[in-house]
């Protein structure tokens, strides 16, 4: 074979820790404390060459950053051919490989991946990659740089960018020779073609009045103020904060989507009056949120559900205007922790349909991309819009019968350009919202006015072993098929609430299992939820 001295060699410069730290690839790639990470760098170098090899040489991606967790962790992901997340299959080569023990092991895990993928070494490989503002990025970006070299890997180095960038960039390189490239590949591509597509979007139309945008101290803050340099001066009227990058301590600190979603509070640094439009992204910029207090300083959260209900209300008439209310359809994709409120009002007031998914992006990007036009988000603010190619050549090839439809027609098309749709954007995400919320002449007040919220809570409790809270297949994580009986138990004390729903599943992400309830009345959820609790407490605590 041709790379294996390479790979002894490579393992031998990144060995694995001898504590032998059991990594895993899941949801969001491998996370965990930043130092325990360099070998694992390597081997995703090893891993991203063999899956570009594999895919005849069309370029992957690997992205390091650990979105909104602490900045002394970090975390290496990796992005297939057209920006989505690694084929899940691969997960698994992706944990063999960077558990090998020693450096005979590793180069044992890397034969037996030739064989058992078929991989042929001739072919050439591809991979770009990039990192958050996390300093441990740079040591990562070595030990990455070590398993693509000592496999013959071509590679370029985007340095510093966001999550979704990377993605972008991804798509773009793997397209620009096809008769539908996605953008320019380049950074600058990036922000001419979310530029471009915001200023057709926003023709004649008056901006939406003043927005502040919480940038978590992460790379969203020097992004978001390059991308700002394209737009014409007055388009928008912004304030950056929470910017500052030179402090690794502040990352994420009290501050950002993350933050705001679960204390359900303003970050470090609001001094917004009564109904002052804020937004705030996470560390790595694939999520956004927004909110603002209204009198009494009451505080008011406007989250992925109501970026996915906005943004579907504003296509779906955009849609019906341009006359192409018979060809296209739209479906909406939430996952259980959507507020019961925002289905029925996608459902029943937007005629929409809506699909429920297991939690994790890559479900919700599957059932999104089965539709003609599919909205996905996450309640904690992760999710873009797909056009299917057929929807996007019909949107691009109808002949509009009026100016009426011409109009709504080049806002449409200005749309998808303007949405990322490899994965949730905070900056695209953001230019949408700041969009519709001009076109509709929408206050911060009038689009919560939209549908009132259940009351909800989410809770969440230690058991012995999380593992042993198994959901029922294709229910979407809203019932448990184990432990035993507990979903019965559940049931009955849900049906003693008004309105109540709730459901139990363990964390992918954290020792815990969640707790999610609503009922109508906030009293009857509080203690919905906490009974809930207690019987888990009492039972497998
Ligand atoms: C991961 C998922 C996120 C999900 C979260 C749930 C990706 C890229 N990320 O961060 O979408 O909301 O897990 O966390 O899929 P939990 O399992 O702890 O509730
Ligand atoms: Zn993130």
């Amino acid at each position: 074979g041709k790379y294996e001295q390479g790979v002894l060699q490579a393992s031998n410069d990144y060995p694995c820790p001898k504590d032998g730290a059991d990594f895993v690839y899941g949801t969001a790639g491998f996370r965990m404390k930043a130092d325990k990470l360099t070998s694992v760098a390597m081997t995703v170098g090893i891993l991203a060459g063999l899956r570009s090899r594999k895919l005849h040489g069309q370029t992957i991606g690997v992205m390091i950053t650990a979105s909104h967790n602490p900045a002394e962790d970090n975390g290496v992901k990796i992005v297939d051919p057209q920006g989505e997340m690694l084929e899940q299959e691969w997960e698994k080569y992706a944990t063999y490989i960077a558990n090998a023990k020693d450096p005979q092991e590793a180069q044992n895990a890397y034969m037996w991946m030739i064989k058992e993928v078929r991989i042929d070494q001739k072919k050439p490989a591809s991979v770009i990659f990039a990192r958050d503002t996390r300093p441990s990025g740079e040591e990562l970006v070595r030990a990455l740089k070590t398993g693509l070299d000592a496999t013959g890997v071509t590679s370029i180095d985007y340095g510093i960018l966001t999550t979704p960038q990377l993605h972008y960039l991804v798509k773009a390189t793997n397209t620009k020779d096809t008769s539908h490239p996605y953008g320019e590949v380049s950074e600058e591509g990036y922000y001419k073609k979310l530029a471009t597509a915001f200023a057709t979007a926003m023709d004649n139309i008056k901006p939406a009045g003043a927005v502040t945008v919480d940038c978590a101290n992460g790379v969203g803050a020097p992004k978001l103020k390059e991308f700002l340099k394209h737009l014409p001066a007055d388009s928008i009227n912004i304030r950056v904060v929470n910017d500052n990058i030179s402090d690794p301590s502040v990352l994420n600190n009290d501050c950002g989507a993350d933050h705001v979603k679960t204390q359900q509070r303003a970050p470090a640094g609001f001094d917004g009056k009564a109904y002052d439009r804020w937004a705030s992204f996470d560390g790595d910029a694939d999520r956004i949120v927004y909110y603002f207090q209204a009198e009494g300083s009451i505080f008011r959260l406007l989250d992925g559900d109501r970026i996915a209900t906005l943004a579907a209300n504003f296509l779906g008439e955009l849609v019906q205007k341009s006359g192409l209310a018979d060809k296209i359809t739209m479906t909406v994709v939430q996952t259980a922790y959507a507020n019961g409120s925002s289905t029925r009002y996608i459902e029943q007031s937007l005629k929409l349909k809506c699909e429920c998914t297991s939690t994790g992006v890559k479900h919700l990007h599957h059932v999104a991309a089965r539709s003609d036009i599919g909205v996905y988000f996450e309640a904690n603010g992760h999710g873009t819009v797909l056009f299917s190619p057929q929807t996007l050549k019909r949107i691009h090839t109808h002949q509009p019968e009026s100016p009426a439809q011409l109009e709504a027609l080049t806002t449409l098309r200005a749309l998808t350009d303007l949405i990322n749709q490899t994965v949730g954007d905070a900056l695209s995400d953001f230019l949408l919202v700041e969009t519709i919320l001009a076109h509709k002449e929408y206050t911060v007040r009038e689009w919560l006015a939209t549908y009132t919220d259940m009351p909800n809570k989410l809770g969440k409790q230690r058991v012995a072993n999380r593992a042993d809270f198994v959901t029922v297949p294709d229910s979407a994580e809203r019932k448990l098929a184990r432990p035993e009986g507990l979903q019965e138990r559940i049931d009955e004390i849900v049906a003693k609430y008004k309105d109540g729903r709730c459901f139990v599943r363990a964390s992918g992400t954290e020792d815990v299992v969640r707790i999610y309830g609503e009922a109508g009345e906030v009293f009857d959820c509080e203690n919905m939820v906490r009974e809930v609790g207690g019987e888990i407490e009492r039972r497998f605590g």
